[in-house]
């Protein structure tokens, strides 16, 4: 994937931003416009607590994974070597992930909870969502953090990529406590997301993404790269501390990572979700029709396999089947 590819998939907001910010600021809410500007954006005390205890219940599962339901077990983890190697949560053989060495996450709890998934796409995030791509979004991927990640300094584009306008990407943090400066908070530099101003990093053939296959040889020249576009651009780290209830939402190329813990027995609970929008997600096939383009959604199917049906967004509600079903039998019995 070539710069080119990220620069053309820019949403039109960044675009208007790019050209002429007065302008974006006359025609973008004021969140948008400093998203636009910094690369991320602090929304403070939007989340509904009610949702977020029902994820805290769900969440005490893992204080004790014996007691829990053994489908648990298949909840797939990644993180550390250890983590990557084990694959899913059964294979950690771990009791109380506050036990568990920092970097673990747990994959897409959104799809094992109703908690996790409400959260992921509450109308705070949908909302800015919506304005910035001009579309709704759509959720790529959520990770559940139980400590910090440690994860050193990256822009997720790079990483992040099944989609298909590789620029249309954005992310929430969303801390599920109060965060300890000790615990390892996220760290970001704003103003670090115009790739183009600083020169894309080539991750080879001139690829401004990763293949897993090679990321590990390119390992230190992006550490030195990002290092330079810091230091050149003359930005400055920043640190999340947020209250639980508090949104961040970021940019797919702002530099951040997980910074080191500083006091292990802290815990620090979050929730990340990567998002694009919906015409963009690997699910969702654009076709032509006459006139206009159409959106239909699909299941993921290994090559060569039949393509699963589609699934419907939405279950008609049941008053709705009932009157389908009624308009049907008048139907058959007067034609
Ligand atoms: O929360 C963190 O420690 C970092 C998460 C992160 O960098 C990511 O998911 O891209």
């Amino acid at each position: 994937m070539k710069p080119s590819a990220y620069l053309k998939s820019l949403p039109l907001a960044e675009r208007v931003y790019r050209e002429d910010p007065l302008l974006a600021q006359r025609l973008y809410s004021e969140e948008l416009y400093r998203y636009l500007r910094d690369g991320v954006v602090i929304l403070p005390g939007v989340l509904d607590h009610a949702l977020l205890g029902a994820f805290d219940r769900d969440l005490s599962l893992f204080l004790d994974l014996r007691a829990a339901p053994a489908q648990l077990g298949q909840i797939e983890v990644d993180g550390r070597g250890e983590h990557k190697r084990a694959g899913t949560l059964a294979n950690l053989g771990i009791n109380d992930l506050r036990d568990a060495l920092s970097g673990l996450r747990l994959n897409d709890l959104h799809s094992h909870f109703d908690s996790a998934a409400s959260i992921s796409l509450c109308e705070p995030v949908t909302s800015f969502l919506s304005e910035l791509f001009g579309s709704p979004p759509a959720l790529l991927q959520s990770l559940t953090f139980f400590k910090s990640s440690e994860q050193p300094l990256h822009q997720d584009f790079s990483y992040v990529n099944s989609h298909s306008h590789i620029a249309e990407l954005a992310a929430a943090w969303i801390p599920l406590e109060d965060i300890h400066h000790d615990s390892g908070p996220l760290v970001y530099y704003p103003r670090s997301h115009f790739p183009d101003r600083y020169g894309f990093f080539d991750w080879g053939n001139g690829s401004v993404v990763a293949d897993y296959a090679t990321i590990d040889a390119y390992y230190s020249a992006y550490k030195e790269y990002l290092n330079r576009a810091i230091s050149d651009g003359g930005l400055r780290p920043a640190t999340y501390l947020p209250r639980r209830g508090d949104l961040l939402i970021w940019h797919g190329a702002l530099v951040h990572g997980g910074s080191p813990i500083i006091n292990p027995a802290l815990t620090r609970k979050s929730f990340v979700c990567h998002y694009t929008s919906l015409a963009s997600h690997p699910q969702v096939k654009r076709f032509r029709h006459q006139q206009g383009f159409g959106f239909d959604l699909f299941q993921e199917s290994s090559p060569g396999s039949q393509a699963t049906p589609p699934v419907p967004l939405f279950k008609p509600s049941l008053q709705r089947r009932i009157a389908s079903k009624v308009k049907r039998l008048v139907k058959a019995s007067f034609f």
